[in-house]
């Protein structure tokens, strides 16, 4: 090779390829150069320098972030100027309040805009961010760095943007020795050994990526929670993540444990009537709010899987968070108490005990306590008919809670597009005021007039390199966000818009991704829980099937209990005839379910007792189609590995590779899941597999006695 070869080879291969591959790191905001010059020399008519008016911190936040995107987008600098620049100025401020700003904004759009909302328009050539608030022109900000990352034109763009929930959280279950419950993505990103003092770079990374798609809250510690974080040297150590989440426009909050006062106040107890007590947390929230001045609230787990909570004391939910609202108020925080209770000794089963518990207190509830759902009323399972409560208590404010770790859902392997079981959820017609009562105007406060309204996401964050262990972790967090903003979105909308930022522009690959994140939910639940089965997994780290499982402290922590399977055949009775859960939804609703023959078979076996021999709509027997449908999902799961593979030229080597390996873990479990199911069911049910479908590769003994000692995730006291 000549060296006039050998140099200008290198200086090609220097001049093309980036210093660091692509690992994951940048999340969906990854502001390469645009290529297309024609493009870039548009954007930068509108976009070549930025005003933002006034000295907010978190203005200056949106400065900084749109300089640096444009830059990166453009190609060149694009400087924050000190006084509103001329043409192809971007301009951003604050409705009302920029004389900047209002010239250039209408009265009736003005008046569109709410809280956290802004505008984006085009107006005489320059890029116009207007808002109600700091936090809307943030939003506003991040909104236009995306319309350029997805090559959208600017010229005449015009929208209005608010936000249709108020309280948009993540809660990390992640505990003080930096272990996180129910994580897969590695230690909980918080240190907090190192804290005050050591702000690691993720803190802020982030905080950007949560403010880049509308979260405004995050709960830092496990619903299960340490007394010690409210040590004062804990407390400063969160008053530096708060520190950190301000000017991205985060508040920060913290979970509560119910027995604090005794744990670290030394007093005899907890009683949430009792006035020292109550002091306690008074005087405590008050030393919070000194160090960090917009502390959000709390988070609260009682009387939950061995949690402490006033009902030690013979007080209800309503008594122990109004003491703590009470507390708050004068603050301006928020209760978030979380409706994820069953209790020791109800032998009721365990879908009604949260109804049972929380819808007499309706009513009862103090103005800044929101009651936290989960989206199913057993618990994150793969699929599961919508909580009863939703729809059942108008007079207060219920929030989603949904689960972003996958814990049920194949953990750190599995490619399922969360996004899809999201959307099934919150597009649920619940029926409590007619036709069209869905469970996104109960979340939006639409239905009730709620008006404090939220939605929260347990997150898939760790310290892995890529943040979410899976590639593909990162679009549920993605798509959490979004649909927090709007749970009006579809998810096959934030998936192709998340797979444009994050990877690619070719529309074939694009294609590819959208239908990959949208068809593997369905996959999974069919590898999994068929037909409204549920709660068959693996005992205690939840890692793979464990439909045998029989043997646990309680019964509603075992298997059997929710399958129910016997020679005659499967699934839980829930009607009339059985435990009639079903009667705690409208009758709208119970009308779909109540019948074996009409229920919509992905319930069939979460409400009723189905023989084996049954004959489906389908033509298909129960154990037929419930074979089908394990083989059904292990085909999708193959199936999503070769659309990987078919775009390989499309996405960089590193993060083709990670997520090729994941795909190869996920077909592998898939089958897993399907044989040891399979194989199990068949005991009951007695019948051959059908001869067209693959019989299971080994014996039940086989997949029973598979364990797990070191799978990740598991709770340290179980
Ligand atoms: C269950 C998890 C457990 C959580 C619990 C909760 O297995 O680790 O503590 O939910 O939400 O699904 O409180």
């Amino acid at each position: 090779m000549s060296r006039v070869f050998f140099f200008t080879f290198l200086f090609f291969l220097l001049a093309h390829t980036p210093l660091r591959a692509e690992d994951g790191y940048r999340l969906w905001l990854r502001y390469d150069k645009i290529e297309n010059e024609e493009l870039r020399r548009a954007y930068l008519r509108s976009l070549s320098q930025i005003f933002v008016d006034g000295e907010e911190a978190i203005l200056r936040t949106a400065a900084a972030e749109l300089s640096a995107g444009l830059e990166a987008l453009l190609g060149q600098p694009v400087p924050i100027l000190e006084e509103p620049g001329g043409a192809g100025t971007a301009i951003a401020g604050i409705l009302g309040r920029s004389p900047a700003i209002d010239p250039l904004v209408s009265e009736e759009d003005a008046r569109k805009v709410a809280s956290e909302g802004y505008l984006l328009t085009n107006r005489r050539g320059s890029l116009v961010i207007a808002a109600r608030d700091a936090r809307g022109v943030l939003y506003g900000a991040f909104h236009l760095l995306r319309l350029l990352q997805l090559r959208q034109p600017l010229g005449n763009l015009h929208l209005i943007e608010n936000p249709k929930v108020k309280l948009r959280v993540l809660n990390h279950w992640d505990n003080l020795d930096r272990t996180v419950e129910r994580g897969y993505a590695g230690f909980s990103i918080w240190n907090w050994h190192e804290l005050p003092e050591y702000i690691d770079q993720r803190y802020i990374d982030y905080a950007r990526a949560n403010a880049s798609i509308g979260i405004n809250g995050a709960v830092v510690t496990n619903v299960n929670a340490n007394a010690l974080v409210f040590r004062p040297d804990y407390l400063e150590k969160a008053a530096a993540l708060a520190d950190v989440f301000r000017p991205y426009g985060i508040r920060l909050y913290l979970t509560a444990r119910f027995s604090s006062p005794i744990e670290l106040g030394g007093l005899p107890t907890a009683d949430p009537l009792n006035p020292d007590v109550q002091k306690w947390w008074k005087d405590k929230v008050e030393e919070i709010y000194r160090l960090i001045p917009d502390f959000g609230g709390f988070l609260v787990k009682a009387n939950s899987e061995g949690q402490p909570g006033p009902q030690d004391y013979g007080r209800n939910h309503a008594e122990g968070a109004n003491m703590l609202a009470d507390a708050l108020a004068p603050h301006g925080g928020a209760v978030m108490w979380r409706a994820f209770v069953y209790s020791e000794e109800e032998p009721e089963d365990r879908a009604k005990q949260a109804y049972n518990e929380f819808v007499p207190l309706d009513g009862q509830f103090r103005e800044n306590v929101l009651i936290q759902v989960k989206n199913g009323p057993i618990d994150f399972q793969p699929r599961e008919p919508v909580h009863p409560l939703f729809g059942a208590m108008p007079k207060t404010p219920l929030m989603m809670e949904f689960q972003v770790t996958k814990e049920y859902l194949g953990q750190g392997t599995h490619l399922v597009g969360l996004a899809e079981m999201y959307e099934e959820a919150l597009q649920t017609d619940t029926y409590a005021q007619g036709k069209g009562s869905t469970v996104a105007r109960v979340i939006d406060g639409s239905l009730h007039g709620y008006q404090l309204t939220g939605m929260a996401g347990v997150s898939n964050i760790g310290t892995a390199r890529n943040w979410t262990g899976h590639l593909f972790g990162q679009a549920d967090w993605y798509a959490f966000g979004r649909l927090a903003w709007d749970p009006y979105l579809h998810a096959g909308a934030i998936f192709r818009e998340w797979a444009e930022l994050t990877f690619t522009h070719h529309p074939e690959a694009l294609g590819a991704i959208q239908d990959m994140l949208s068809s593997s939910y369905e996959a999974c639940v069919n590898y999994m829980t068929p037909l409204g089965l549920h709660h068959i997994m693996a005992a205690g780290h939840h890692y793979g099937p464990g439909p045998w499982v029989s043997n646990m402290p309680r019964a509603d922590w075992t298997s059997v209990y929710y399958h129910r399977a016997d020679e005659q055949g499967l699934g839980f009775n829930r009607t009339k005839s059985g435990s009639n859960a079903l009667e705690q939804y409208p009758p709208p609703f119970q009308a779909r379910y109540a019948d074996r023959d009409k229920c919509p078979h992905k319930f069939l076996l979460w409400f009723h007792h189905v023989p084996w021999g049954h004959i489906l709509s389908t033509g298909r027997t129960l154990w037929e189609e419930l074979c089908l449908r394990y083989h059904q999902g292990a085909a999708e799961a193959s199936r999503l590995r070769e659309q990987w593979e078919s775009i390989s030229g499309y996405i960089d080597e590193e993060r083709f590779r990670q997520v090729s390996m994941h795909l190869k873990i996920q077909e592998k479990e898939a089958r897993w899941w399907r044989d040891a199911c399979l194989s199990y069911f068949q005991t009951f049910s007695k019948m051959e597999i059908p001869p067209n479908l693959e019989k299971p590769k080994h014996s039940l003994e086989y997949y029973q006695s598979l364990t797990f000692p070191y799978a990740p995730g598991i709770r340290p006291r179980w």
